[in-house]
């Protein structure tokens, strides 16, 4: 660190080339004067998320709730039995967030498989 009387300082006047820009008179048409925007953000927007939910019914099996949520949404059998339990009790849940393309996928896929087994199980999305 330099002490404050160590400080750099010209101790021979300034030629043209090394003058602080502020201290320059012949540059009246320079950019920075009118307020030239010099860098920009990139204009990205994260893509929108979905959930996906889980309803309630009176028919479906909770041991079948409990194996789609272990089988489309990655949860453990804990998680998902008391997911299940949630859905049974309040009549829905967020299951999962995801892109639309990754959500509108797991519901397709939970509906194909709660008909092949003839289990009236809904799944659906919304936006977030
Ligand atoms: N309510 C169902 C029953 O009592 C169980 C169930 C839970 C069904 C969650 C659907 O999303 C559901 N058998």
């Amino acid at each position: 660190m330099l002490a404050d009387n160590d400080k750099m300082v010209h101790r021979e006047p300034y030629r043209m080339a090394d003058r602080p820009d502020d201290d320059r008179d012949d540059d009246r048409e320079d950019d920075r004067e009118i307020g030239v925007k010099l860098a920009t953000r990139p204009k990205t927007k994260r893509p929108p998320l979905y959930k996906v939910l889980i309803l309630n019914d009176d028919y479906t099996p909770m041991e079948f709730v409990v194996h789609v949520l272990e089988r489309f949404f990655g949860m453990t059998h804990a998680q998902a039995f008391e997911l299940m339990l949630t859905v049974h009790k309040k009549g829905l849940a967020v299951v999962g967030v995801f892109s639309y393309e990754i959500a509108e996928t797991k519901v397709a896929l939970v509906m194909d498989y709660a008909q092949r087994h003839q289990h009236p199980l809904q799944c659906t999305m919304e936006k977030e």
